[in-house]
Order: C-alpha cells, then sequence, then structure tokens
C-alpha cells in the first residue's frame, strides 16, 4: 500500500514537472527584466510590442535605496520587492501605452513604453 502511494506520488511529480516543461518552451508573454540597483530601477526606461501582454521580473539587488516596493497605478498593484528575489508581475495587454511604474515612496520609478 505504502509502495502504491509512493508511486502514486512520483507520478504525480513526473506529470506536474513535465507541464512546467512543457510551458517553459511554449512562447509565453514577453519577459521585461528590471533590476533595482544603487541607481535605482534598471532599466528605467524599456520598450515593449504595442498590444501584447508581458511579465514584468523586478529583481532587488541592494539596500541601499528606498525602493522595496514597487508600485504601478495603471493596474492598482503594490507589490513588495524581497532583496535578490525575482518578482513576477503580469501586465495585460493594452493596459498603458506607457506604464509608469513608482517605488512605495513615490521617488524613484520608471516607465515601459508600448511601441
Ligand atoms: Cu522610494
Amino acid at each position: 500500500m505504502k509502495f502504491t502511494l509512493l508511486t502514486l506520488a512520483l507520478s504525480t511529480l513526473a506529470v506536474a514537472a513535465g507541464c512546467h516543461g512543457e510551458r517553459n518552451t511554449a512562447a509565453g508573454p514577453q519577459e521585461v527584466q528590471i533590476a533595482v540597483t544603487d541607481g535605482g530601477f534598471e532599466p528605467a526606461r524599456a520598450d515593449v510590442p504595442r498590444g501584447q501582454a508581458f511579465t514584468l521580473v523586478v529583481t532587488r539587488k541592494t539596500d541601499q535605496t528606498c525602493a522595496k516596493e514597487i508600485l504601478i497605478p495603471a493596474l492598482n498593484a503594490r507589490r513588495a520587492l524581497p532583496l535578490n528575489q525575482a518578482v513576477r508581475i503580469s501586465v495585460p495587454a493594452g493596459v498603458a501605452d506607457t506604464l509608469n511604474y513608482i517605488c512605495g515612496m513615490h521617488m524613484l520609478g520608471g516607465t515601459i513604453a508600448a511601441k
């Protein structure tokens, strides 16, 4: 009985892993990588193709700025930015031609332009 359960658990894991791999190879939304460094958000300006959803991947790499969270007003989104952890934010197609984001204290920020 134990053996059967273990086998079941393992095959479930295998299926889950398989699905994950498939998702990675499929053409998903474009990713826009942004880092928080001593210089603020880098790059502070990025372009994405107009009319396409994309995923913002924000990684804070320093403790030396106030940007420990990110706000995206157009999405009504506020996300904590844990140090050295990639935070993924899905942005649906057509939200804004110019998507602005700012830190929690409205001091640092950047723009993503749909072109
Ligand atoms: Cu700030």
